[in-house]
């Protein structure tokens, strides 16, 4: 939608632009010898996983720059730049969904089969992954590079790449085939998966990239990190929800968590109000790919109550996120936490 001047007033129009200028610059990487075919597996690829989600993590990059700037307005640049950093977040996002729908198994991701399921793709999907995360880096190369912010910026995305694949890691080692033991899931181990594979990138990295390019010194705020790893605990919880609990048309996917054996928040909480019976239902039918076996296992989460059990867990999280988040000092870091608790409090999808 462009004003008569020109501009473009819809924030999500402009951000999709920048995703277009962006991929036509890697499919022009000087780098790489191009041909057709080559440059069209790209596009169709990028296409494919990149741009099809809520965007919430790229959009809360110029959201809270924005906040940051307390109101002044921004120049088309530093709006370009925001945008930039924010698709090199769902660029990372995209590497890692391609990579953890081929290990969760899945079948649907954002409405349409996993990438891996189309039958030209396959395991070519694998390396589609690395492309993805490569081009994060030729991005900032391209855009940043004079930036005095550019090395602090490298560092932030591998130091939080490091930290989600280390949280996929212990995702998975807990459903080794052999050594699958429900005894040995807890709270404690649910939340250190969780931290690491889901709060760092979703919710600190949006954060972080805003105040680098706002000049600020990321480790002068260890208490917005802080509450930002809190509110990404919170935001996988309500993934592992959904998981069972959404409705497949709205989330996009079909949950894989009870066939998949994964540390859900919902099997913890099973395993701590579970009576002796129901644990046997647990030990028994938990982890199997027959679909009697995970009726038996949803059946039980609704004699638990599962869905009380969250909605309370729900509200109490809402609560203390916002007194954290009214305890810092400054009112523009404020709005910018609670605008994100904001689109994610009761969400759906
Ligand atoms: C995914 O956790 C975490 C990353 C880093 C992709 P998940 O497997 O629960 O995600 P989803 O439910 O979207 O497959
Ligand atoms: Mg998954
Ligand atoms: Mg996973
Ligand atoms: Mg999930």
């Amino acid at each position: 939608m462009a004003n008569p001047d020109g501009a473009v007033a819809d924030p999500m129009a402009k951000f999709l632009e920048v995703y277009s200028v962006l991929k036509s610059e890697l499919l022009n990487d000087p780098a790489f010898e191009w041909t057709d075919g080559s440059r069209q597996w790209v596009e169709r690829m990028l296409d494919y996983n990149v741009p099809g989600g809520k965007l919430n993590r790229g959009l809360s990059v110029i959201d809270s720059y924005k906040l940051l700037k307390e109101g002044q307005d921004l120049s088309e640049n530093e709006v370009f730049l925001a945008s930039a950093l924010g698709w090199c977040i769902e660029w990372l996002q995209a590497y890692f969904l391609v990579l953890d729908d081929i290990m969760d198994n899945s079948h649907t991701r954002r409405g349409q089969l996993c990438w891996f399921r189309l039958p030209k793709v396959g395991m070519i999907a694998a390396n589609d992954g690395i492309l993805l995360r490569n081009h994060i880096p030729r991005i900032l190369k391209k855009h940043f590079r004079e930036k005095p912010y550019y090395v602090d910026l490298l560092d932030l995305f591998n130091e939080v790449e490091f930290q989600t694949a280390s949280g996929q890691m212990i995702d998975l080692i807990t459903t080794i085939e052999g050594e699958k033991d429900l005894s040995k899931y807890s709270l404690p181990l649910h939340r250190r998966i969780v931290q690491y594979k889901t709060a760092y990138y979703s919710f600190y990295l949006p954060v972080a990239c805003a105040l680098l390019m706002a000049g600020e010194n990321l480790e002068k705020h260890t208490l917005v990190k802080d509450v930002l790893i809190d509110m990404g605990i919170y935001f996988q919880v309500q993934d592992d929800y959904l998981d069972c609990f959404g409705e497949p048309e709205k989330i996009g996917k079909i949950g894989t968590d009870i066939e998949d054996f994964k540390c859900s928040w919902l099997v913890v909480k099973a395993l701590e109000l579970c009576n002796e019976e129901q644990k046997k239902t647990l030990f028994e039918h938990y982890g199997k790919e027959n679909p009697d076996d995970v009726s038996k296992i949803k059946a039980l989460y609704n004699d638990l109550n599962l869905q009380g059990v969250f909605a309370e867990f729900e509200s109490k999280s809402y609560e203390k996120l916002t007194s954290s988040i009214e305890s810092h000092p400054s009112k523009s870091v404020q709005a910018v936490l609670k605008s994100f608790l904001g689109k994610i409090y009761k969400r759906q999808k």
